[in-house]
């Protein structure tokens, strides 16, 4: 019997695990309730369990120190500590306000790692609340290791804000285990998946109630969290190239277009254009402007507003006279007609490794794409995460979805150097408050580079500020 059984058969002989219709905290019931604050009275078992703990570690998890969750965790990290002279802290649960009281007791030094220990995770809250004080210290969080992982969720929760979760028992195996020895009743494992199914992801409760300062995730790491191949590269060149600008290339004719893309391209991480409003559009536009976006290494963006049924937006996509779908890396929709409209996109995009950003907000003057509606695109955007790899966004900072999702990249349209606005509704915003007070990745600047006297010059100064502003934002 494998130590994992061995475990798994002890805790349910203990009373640890129970099985009927449980209310849990985030009120929804479970047909399996788990109390682990009883492995105190049984010290082998507590012993094994930490030992376990331990070995079950992959060699990349290095740490200095470890630091227990209170309170069931707490005496599963005093053993890991003593058997193993692994230093401990202790988070404080009580104090809140990690600015100006102590949260965490014990000696380290800044920049050490520690490791978090955790008896259930379900969400991944608790080893969120207490990665943020060890964090707001110095230390560097980026493992935390489980005894019994609900699967609803944790793991990628805690990947959102840096944590690899690493787990000793996954629920599904330990009811596989139990039914295996008689120990469970017929049934029980076909309703214990279900649930599962049902309650595959219980979303962490908003960054203010947690009482959570988020780190700010860099593109690396975002890169690995993007599901959409094309928000992945978008990512990577942004890091390989130091640019989060995009030129927004609305100039009267193709030729045009042509000419600035080349002259711009060392400066950017994406180009958009608006293709309807050139007049000497031909069908080798598309493979003109690849050639240039190769040579420079960016990504090219129609700024199309799909915004149709399903069906329509296919064939827009993929027909007509502009044939977008051949050429452009990334496009772009409203939400106006309903998470249908991905679906359609998705359909002849996602085969070619394309992406899409979802309109969660828009720049123009009383425009309706707030509230309620740009929640409604974070939903669709979730539910389709492999096709939509973000959004077109003002200040995805306000959103109400806690930290907003790292995954996904958001790009601003409505930025120039100084704060104003045009004759037809148009609102401006600096790069600077775009990236670090609003919460976005992406400048989209177009006349504020078209319309200067010098665009290569002066898309450098935007890149240059707009990376500079990124930087920032990274070390807060
Ligand atoms: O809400 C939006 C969404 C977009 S994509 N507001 C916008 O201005 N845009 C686009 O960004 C717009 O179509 C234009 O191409 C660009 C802004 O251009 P600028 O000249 O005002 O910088």
């Amino acid at each position: 019997m494998s130590s994992m059984e061995s475990l798994i058969l002890q805790l349910h002989e203990i009373g640890a695990v129970k099985f009927g219709n449980f209310k849990l905290k985030s009120g929804i019931y479970s047909p399996v309730y788990i109390d682990l604050r009883l492995i105190v009275s049984y010290p082998s078992l507590l012993t094994q369990i930490s030992q376990t703990l331990i070995s079950s570690l992959p060699p990349s998890a290095t740490f200095d120190v470890v630091c227990g969750v209170p309170y069931t965790a707490l005496p599963i990290a005093t053993v890991v500590s003593v058997s193993n002279n692994i230093p401990m802290l202790m988070r404080r649960k009580e104090i809140k306000d990690y600015g100006t009281s102590k949260a965490i007791e014990g000696i380290f030094e800044k920049d050490q790692t520690c490791l978090i220990i955790e008896d259930l995770v379900t969400s991944g809250a608790s080893v969120l609340e207490t990665a943020a004080p060890l964090r707001a210290v110095g230390l560097k969080v980026s493992d935390a290791v489980v005894l019994i992982d609900r699967q609803q969720g944790g793991r990628e929760n805690l990947a959102e804000n840096g944590i690899k979760l690493h787990s000793m028992i996954m629920l599904t195996d330990m009811v596989r285990v139990l039914k295996e020895n008689g120990k469970i009743e017929e049934g029980v494992e076909e309703n214990l998946l279900k649930f599962l199914e049902e309650n595959r992801r219980v979303s962490v409760p908003s960054v203010e109630k947690l009482n959570v300062k988020p780190r700010v995730l860099g593109f690396k790491e975002r890169s690995e969290m993007s599901k959409n191949p094309m928000g992945k590269k978008l990512f990577e060149i942004m890091m390989k190239k130091e640019t989060n600008l995009c030129l927004a290339a609305d100039v009267g004719t193709a030729a045009e277009l042509l000419e600035i893309a080349d002259k711009v391209g060392p400066e950017i991480c994406l180009l958009k254009t608006h293709v309807d409003i050139l007049p000497d559009f031909t069908s080798d536009f598309g493979s003109k402007l690849r050639a240039i976006a190769d040579k420079h290494k960016f990504l090219i963006f129609e700024d199309r507003k799909f915004a149709d049924i399903g069906n329509t937006v296919t064939m827009q996509y993929e027909g007509g006279i502009f044939k977008i779908l051949e050429w452009a890396d990334i496009i772009n929709a409203h939400i106006i007609s309903g998470p249908g409209i991905v679906d359609g996109l998705k359909l002849k995009g996602l085969p070619r490794g394309k992406g899409l950003l979802l309109l969660a907000e828009m720049s123009s003057a009383g425009n309706l794409a707030t509230g309620d509606y740009t929640a409604a695109a974070v939903k669709i955007a979730d539910a389709q995460s492999d096709f939509v790899m973000g959004f077109i966004s003002v200040n995805p900072a306000s959103w109400k979805c806690g930290y907003v999702y790292p995954s996904m990249i958001h790009a601003t349209p409505g930025v120039q150097m100084v704060k104003g606005g045009d004759a037809l509704g148009q609102q401006y915003n600096t790069p600077h408050s775009v990236i670090t007070e609003r919460g976005s990745d992406i400048i989209i600047v177009g006349r504020g580079i078209i319309k200067a006297e010098n665009p290569a010059e002066t898309a450098h100064e935007y890149r240059l500020e707009g990376w500079k502003a990124y930087l920032e934002k990274c070390s807060q």
